[in-house]
């Protein structure tokens, strides 16, 4: 299907805080009860629409475990857009918001637009971060934030869609410009017995990385315009 753009994501945050089940609800629709530990990334894909133009959105889904932030950190790059997660019921994945936008400093695009995502609100009654809280972390840093649920689906499509058009709103003004982040990668993904050379580029995304992948090496970056 052909698009008008394409945004990549970076979903990051502490282990356990509902980053895969974000990203399954947003594309499947579905809820993952068991903690399936995600190992490096995982990938998911959807098409949008904003301001009656086709958006695909290709979101990378990280390990929050500590032992993959070297990982991590190579998946900003070429990012336009970020969902911070962090659980409201455990106050110390809040604590941990800052050396997240301390890694996202380092390694993303100045102009990466930031959604702050409370996730797990249909446990309110466990919470142990405030919204009022929240808000004053995102206002803080710059960030957007919402609370929602990758269960009930409360505000799954608002995080990503609004995330989305504030992207597209940087684009109109002129401050972000996706042309410029052209990068081809080449990964070779381990599927089971089988192995694949698979090329990525900003453009167009080999469907094979569905969340069957194994292991994932990068091999190298290649320089913007080969
Ligand atoms: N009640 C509730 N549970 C959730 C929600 N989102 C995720 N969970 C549960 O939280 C656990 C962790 O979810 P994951 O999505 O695997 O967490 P993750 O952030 O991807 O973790 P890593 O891959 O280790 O970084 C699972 O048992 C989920 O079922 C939610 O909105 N509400
Ligand atoms: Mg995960």
């Amino acid at each position: 299907m052909s698009y008008a753009y394409l945004f990549k994501y970076i979903i990051i945050g502490d282990t356990g805080v509902g980053k895969s089940c974000l990203l399954l609800q947003f594309t499947d629709k579905r809820f993952q009860p068991v903690h399936d530990l995600t190992i490096g990334v995982e990938f998911g894909a959807r098409m949008i629409t904003i301001d009656n133009k086709p958006i695909k959105l290709q979101i990378w889904d990280t390990a929050g475990q500590e032992s993959f932030r070297s990982i991590t950190r190579s998946y900003y790059r070429g990012a336009a857009g970020a969902l911070l997660v962090y659980d409201i019921t455990r106050r110390e994945t809040f604590n941990h918001l800052a050396g997240w936008l301390e890694d996202a400093r380092q390694h993303a695009n100045a102009n990466m637009t930031i959604m702050l995502v409370g996730n797990k609100s249909d446990l309110a009654h466990r919470r142990a971060v405030s919204i009022e809280e929240g808000e004053q972390f995102a206002k803080e840093h710059g960030l957007i934030f919402m609370e929602a649920s990758a269960k009930t689906a409360q505000n799954i499509e608002e995080a990503f869609i609004n995330t989305a058009a504030t992207i597209y709103k940087k684009i109109q003004d002129g401050v972000f410009d996706v042309s410029n982040e052209v990068i081809t990668m080449i990964y070779i993904i381990r599927l089971e017995t089988k192995a694949a050379l698979v090329v990525i580029n900003n453009i167009e995304v080999v469907e094979l990385m569905e969340n069957s992948i194994d292991t994932i090496w990068r091999l190298r970056f290649f320089a913007p315009h080969m």
